[in-house]
Formats: structure tokens, C-alpha cells, sequence
């Protein structure tokens, strides 16, 4: 599949600084030393009502990431798939009457003029859960030959217990994962299983739903976890930087995800650090597809909404934090582009290579996108009330928040 559209980066005075994070495994944060290339997966839209704020919220925070590593002159190597086969994508183009596939395509078209109009940058690689499947048939063939996986009515469950670090990202008591599992896509309840947790590998096929080619598993259609595994590994191999997403992806899907690597490499960790983003709200609960308490960027942007707006709104809350987006959300964002553009507007300036290190030192801490809006306000605060006879061109600012923050003034 193809990606979407880069913004230009602007090469900033001076050299970035390495990534602290904080890392859902471990518990804390840890700081980040990728080589020449660092290396990122996140999970990318299930492609049937897209790109609301919450996601929009996510890829901001996993852009913040690759603007820090690129800043330190590291090459960025990011890989994103697309949900293009699921239950749930099924079972809304079955509602509404659309062919499925025409479904993804238009949702994962509007996603990526989103993605373009906010200006979060694009993976390299942008793949498929149908077209990733020639890829993943042999990684459940060798799982299950490994005695990873086992069948059950003609369908293929990972065995939970084949890891023996299973429960190392999410840290949850059984009863907790029972719980998510139910809720997430999983099937505990399902009699036969091994454990109520493992999770599907290949689902046989079902009448009317789409199957394919699944060499000695028989026909029918992947997991969701070995669908980001295979990808990932594919592309990035094990060890990796960063696996990112909401924090509604920790478990099941980034534990079962790190299990499947796990148990197929004999490999630990499959990625340095699980970085997750807080979920965005709307009417005091989460925004979801499934609850279609949604705001739609697209909608925004077909009111007008400035898209540089949209992305200072999210930057003006925490990664890790849990908001809600409001009206008043919006309209402080809104006010805040319009000082930021009229203070850099001005032919002359105040000096601004001390503005440059405090976005990047807070950037570089957990990427502390708040800190680094207060940063700014406070030297277009002094700008926009001095008497303008400095002699600094306020270009460094427009290029650092362009660089580090992705918002073009
Ligand atoms: N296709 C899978 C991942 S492989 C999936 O979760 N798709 S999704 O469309 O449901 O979500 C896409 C991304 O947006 C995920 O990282 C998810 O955690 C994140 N996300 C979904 N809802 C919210 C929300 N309300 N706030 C913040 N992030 C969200
Ligand atoms: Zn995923």
C-alpha cells in the first residue's frame, strides 16, 4: 500500500537530544540509544470510520518520536499496517451494506489526507493486513510446528504459555486479562481452548466472509496480532525501538504480539520499549468507533478548522494523559496559533537558540509536548510585547516548531 505525503523537515542549529521514554514493560521510563537507524512499529487504523481525534491524537504523539530521533541526524525507519481484514471492518460494511473492501479503501483514503493535512510524517513502509498474509501463513505453520499453536475446529490458537515472558508488557492479573480479552477481540469463554486466553492465529473459513490461501492451515483469514508481528518482523526484525499505539493496545494486543516473536525467534525482547498513548474522550468516555462518540478530523477540516489548530490541541495535552476533546479544546488551540503567527509575522526578533533547547529538552523527556508549547508561548509572549528594534530574524522559531512540533506557522 502507499503511505501518504512528507512535509518537509527544516534541519534545525545543533544536534538533538536521544529519547527518554517512558516504557509500558518496564514500568518507567528508560532512554532510548538506536543506532544509525532507529527503528519503529505502530498500529495502524482499522480502516471503517477513520481518523477521529483520538487516533489523530496517537499518530501525533508516535510523530513527536520520529521529529526527536530525526532531529538527533538519526535515519527513522517506521512501519505502520493497516487493519484491512477484521471482524469489526466486516461487520460494519455488513450493516451498512457495503462491499468491505470498497469500505477500507475509502476510509484508508481519508486517513491519509488527514495524516498529510496534520502533518504527522508517513511510514516507510504501509501495509495490509490481506496483503501481509502470504507472510504470515508460515509463521503460524512454524508456531503450531514448534508446538506454539494448536487447532481447534479447524482454527489455529496461539498457545499463551509457549512464552515464558507472557504477561511482561501489560502486567495484569488473570482476571484483568480475562476481562480485556473479552472485550478486545479475544474469545475466553470458547470451550477446547488450552488456555482461555490464547489467542487466533488463522480462523478457518466462514461462510460468506472473505478467506484466503492458507497452504496446511486451509483457507481462511489471519489473527489481528500475528498480522503486526508478521509485519513488523518482516520489515524491522526483533529488537526493535519502538512498539507504539494507544494504551488500549497494551493488552491483548502488544502482549500477544510480543508472545508470537517471542515464542518464533527464541528472541527477547521483540522491541525496546511499548510506548502508549492516552485515550481521548468525548461526552466523559472514551471516543470509539464502536460507541461513535467520534470527531472526525475530516470534519473538522471540512468546517474550516485550520489543521495547524487541530495539532496544537493535541499538543497541548500529554502523551500519556487520558483528555478530553471539548469546544474550549479547540478555540485555546485556535487563539494560540494566532499569537504564535503573528509574533513570528515580524521582520526582527528576540534571540531564540535558548527557545530551541527547551523544545528539544522537553521533547526529548517522555516527549513533553506541553512543556514545549509553554516554551514557545513564552517567547512569543515576550515578542509580541517587545518594542521591535531586535535584530534577530524570528525564522529559527518557525523552523523549530515546524522541525520538532510539525505545525507550520
Ligand atoms: N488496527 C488496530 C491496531 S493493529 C487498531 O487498533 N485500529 S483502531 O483504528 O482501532 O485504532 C488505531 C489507533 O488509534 C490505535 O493505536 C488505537 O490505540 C488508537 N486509538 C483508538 N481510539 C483512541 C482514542 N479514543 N484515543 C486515543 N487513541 C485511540
Ligand atoms: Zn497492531
Amino acid at each position: 500500500m502507499h503511505a501518504w505525503p512528507a512535509s518537509e523537515v527544516p534541519a534545525l542549529p545543533g544536534k538533538g537530544r536521544d529519547l527518554q521514554i517512558h516504557d509500558t514493560a518496564t514500568q518507567g521510563k528508560i532512554t532510548l540509544d538506536p543506532g544509525p537507524v532507529a527503528r519503529i512499529y505502530v498500529c495502524g487504523i482499522t480502516p471503517y470510520d477513520a481518523t477521529h481525534i483520538g487516533h489523530a491524537a496517537t499518530y501525533n504523539a508516535f510523530d513527536l518520536v520520529q521529529r526527536v530521533w530525526l532531529d538527533t541526524k538519526r535515519q527513522v525507519h517506521y512501519v505502520q499496517n493497516v487493519t484491512d481484514v477484521d471482524d469489526p471492518l466486516l461487520e460494519r460494511a455488513l450493516r451498512d451494506g457495503h462491499d468491505w473492501t470498497e469500505l477500507a479503501e475509502r476510509e484508508t483514503a481519508l486517513f491519509r489526507e488527514d495524516m498529510t493535512a496534520l502533518r504527522i510524517l508517513p511510514p516507510q513502509q504501509y501495509i495490509g493486513a490481506v496483503e501481509a498474509i502470504p507472510g504470515i501463513v508460515p509463521l503460524v505453520e512454524r508456531l503450531r510446528d514448534a508446538g506454539a499453536a494448536y487447532e481447534l475446529d479447524g482454527d489455529v490458537y496461539f498457545s499463551v504459555e509457549s512464552d515464558p515472558h507472557f504477561g511482561g508488557v501489560s502486567h495484569l492479573d488473570a482476571e484483568a486479562m480475562r476481562l480485556l480479552s473479552a472485550e478486545r477481540g479475544g474469545d475466553p469463554d470458547r470451550p477446547g481452548k488450552k488456555n482461555p486466553l490464547d489467542p487466533m492465529l488463522w480462523m478457518a473459513a466462514r461462510p460468506g466472509e472473505p478467506s484466503w490461501d492458507g497452504a496446511s492451515l486451509g483457507p481462511g483469514r489471519p489473527g489481528w496480532h500475528i498480522e503486526c508481528v508478521a509485519i513488523a518482523l518482516d520489515h524491522l526484525g526483533m529488537g526493535f525501538d519502538i512498539q507504539g499505539g494507544g494504551s488500549d493496545l497494551a493488552f491483548p494486543h502488544h502482549e500477544m504480539g510480543a508472545s508470537h516473536a517471542q515464542a518464533l525467534t527464541g528472541e527477547f525482547p521483540m522491541a525496546k520499549a511499548y510506548v502508549h498513548a492516552g485515550m481521548v474522550a468525548l461526552n466523559g468516555e472514551k471516543m470509539s468507533k464502536s460507541k461513535g462518540n467520534l470527531v472526525f478530523v475530516s470534519a473538522l477540516r471540512r468546517a474550516g478548522v485550520d489543521p495547524a489548530a487541530i495539532r496544537l490541541a493535541l499538543l497541548a495535552h500529554h502523551y500519556r494523559e487520558d483528555w478530553e476533546w471539548t469546544d474550549a479544546v479547540l478555540a485555546e488551540a485556535e487563539a494560540r496559533l494566532a499569537r504564535w503567527r503573528a509574533a513570528v509575522s515580524r521582520p526582527d526578533g528576540l534571540p531564540a537558540d535558548a527557545l530551541v533547547e527547551e523544545v528539544r529538552a522537553a521533547l526529548a523527556d517522555d516527549l513533553d509536548a506541553p512543556a514545549a508549547l509553554a516554551a514557545v508561548d513564552r517567547w512569543v509572549d515576550a515578542q509580541n510585547a517587545a518594542d521591535g528594534d531586535d535584530t534577530t530574524a524570528p525564522g529559527v522559531v518557525s523552523r523549530t516548531v515546524d522541525a520538532l512540533l510539525g505545525v507550520a506557522l
